[in-house]
């Protein structure tokens, strides 16, 4: 049987509780046929004669699983992760052109990057191994494979959106960045709208002809393009729920909120994510409908994150300013609105605050799927189910449309659904929750990763 090679920016520990559905995913289909999992170790080391070297590599054997990662120089930590992958590719993707910060030296380092990984990575490669490469750090990567002679199948995942054909050639870089896309046996996307536009763009600006089954051919070289939302281990999750911390975490916040309503919003602190616009939502619920002033609460979790880019510090600024003003303005001496956490939750403790909310509010301007939305419903206890309210700009939207979709840069429409989330008779909670449910556990992580590991195999003999 082929064995898989994982490529990622970060290399989780998948012996570790805190490294998620995402990680115990990966793990378990490397350990059905062996392999190896590659990438960053995280760290940065001065002497930029021994990043990249054969001594900054580090090889550990988990099962059988190798977890091979590489340590970087300063200067390419800071042009390949925080300048072209962080500060060109995560605000274009997510539609940001604004936030863009195209500085040259930024491609440079993405690609010597993408180039050092290929070397450290080559050597390790037999020749039936099946190689799948995570997320927008590592867009080159199978181009540069192919370079060595590397001729094993090479599927591409982006975690993030794609934009629209227009946004995506404002990246200077664009027409490089698409022809290494075709090195690629498969791009798997979150969504059929990312699907979408990535065939668009192809045909628009690289001349792609599109082919049935989505099949696109350029370059002298046929890709095929489809939609693998990702989901979450939906049996994990339920089970970290009832586990001690889980149901720890869920009785202390019930104590503590007995005789109030829970609004709850976990994510990382990003400009993505839509946190001002909840506040500016959530203020005008407590303006229009009083009756939730001293009663609905919203808890929001925000993890640091990026905290050397400045768009960041300015949206902490920003955060900052609008949970204090809104505590200020509405606030009494036993009830505040906002309880604002700039911190991370433990895993084991998440589905416990999941499951004490009445309403999740995961209300992102541009995601590639959020997988909060999907922990939040599997954490629900089904007799007594909290409610979604899910942007319609967050790739789950596409799947879970028995949530409250929402726009949330809609201030008005979204006060109306935390409002209708609050209200909503237990029956009608049931229904969506069920409907929900069935969703998530039918396409959940191992679905995922079976249907992309497929799909590869698939094009890969019908391209040959
Ligand atoms: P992220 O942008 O990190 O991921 P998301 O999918 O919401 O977004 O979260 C990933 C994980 O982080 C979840 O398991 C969540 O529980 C955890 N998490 C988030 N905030 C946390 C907090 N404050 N404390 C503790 N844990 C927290 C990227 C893309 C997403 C895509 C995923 C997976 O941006 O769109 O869904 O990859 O493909």
């Amino acid at each position: 049987m082929s064995r898989l090679v994982v490529v990622s920016n970060r290399v989780a520990d998948p012996r570790k509780a805190a490294a998620g559905g995402l990680a115990v995913a990966i793990k378990d289909g490397l350990q059905q046929t062996g392999g190896i999992w590659f990438g960053w170790s995280g760290k940065t080391v001065a002497d930029a004669s021994v990043a990249g070297s054969q001594n900054s590599v580090h090889k550990q054997t988990v099962g059988n699983v190798q977890l091979v990662t590489v340590d970087l120089s300063q200067q390419d930590y800071e042009t390949y992760y925080l300048g072209y992958a962080n500060n060109v590719l995560w605000p274009v993707f997510h539609y940001r052109l604004d936030l863009a910060q195209f500085d040259v030296s930024f491609g440079a380092g993405y690609r010597r990057v993408n180039r050092l990984f290929a070397q450290r990575l080559f050597p390790l490669l037999k020749p039936d191994d099946i190689i799948w490469v995570h997320d927008y750090h590592l867009i080159p990567l199978a181009a540069e494979l192919r370079a060595m002679g590397c001729v094993n199948p090479i599927g591409f995942f982006l975690h993030i959106p794609v934009p629209p054909p227009l946004i995506m050639a404002a990246v200077p870089e664009h027409e490089w960045l698409t022809r290494s896309l075709f090195a690629y046996d498969l791009v798997g996307l979150q969504t059929e709208a990312d699907v979408k536009h990535l065939v668009g763009y192809a045909e628009a600006e690289a001349g792609a002809e599109s082919h049935q089954g989505g099949y696109l051919r350029a370059f002298n070289r046929t890709l095929r393009v489809g939609a693998f939302p990702i989901g979450i281990d939906v049996g994990e999750f339920a089970a970290l729920a009832d586990g001690r911390e889980g149901v720890d975490m869920f009785s202390r916040m019930r104590e503590e909120y007995s005789r109030r309503q829970l609004l709850l919003g976990v994510d990382r602190l990003d400009y993505s994510k839509g946190l001002p616009q909840r506040i500016h939502a959530l203020r005008y619920l407590l303006e229009h409908y009083p009756e939730n002033r001293k009663r609905a609460t919203l808890i929001q979790i925000a993890a640091p994150s990026r905290e050397n880019l400045g768009a960041y510090d300015d949206l902490r600024r920003e955060m900052d300013s609008l949970c204090g003003a809104i505590n200020g303005d509405f606030g009494e001496l036993d009830w505040m609105p906002v309880r604002y956490i700039h911190r991370n939750v433990a895993r084991r403790r998440l589905p416990g605050l999941y499951r004490a909310s009445q309403v999740a509010l995961v209300t992102p301007l541009r995601d590639g799927m959020n997988l909060v939305s999907k922990e939040f419903l599997a954490a629900q206890n089904t007799a007594d189910p909290g409610v979604l309210i899910l942007s319609r700009f967050a790739g789950g939207a596409e799947q879970l449309g028995e949530a409250l979709l929402v726009n949330p840069y809609d201030t008005h429409g979204t006060a109306e659904a935390i409002q209708r989330a609050l209200t909503m008779p237990l029956g009608e909670r049931i229904e969506r929750h069920t409907a929900l449910m069935a969703t998530i556990r039918k396409y959940d992580v191992h679905w995922w990763r079976r249907a992309f590991v497929d799909a590869l195999k698939e094009a890969v003999r019908r391209t040959a």
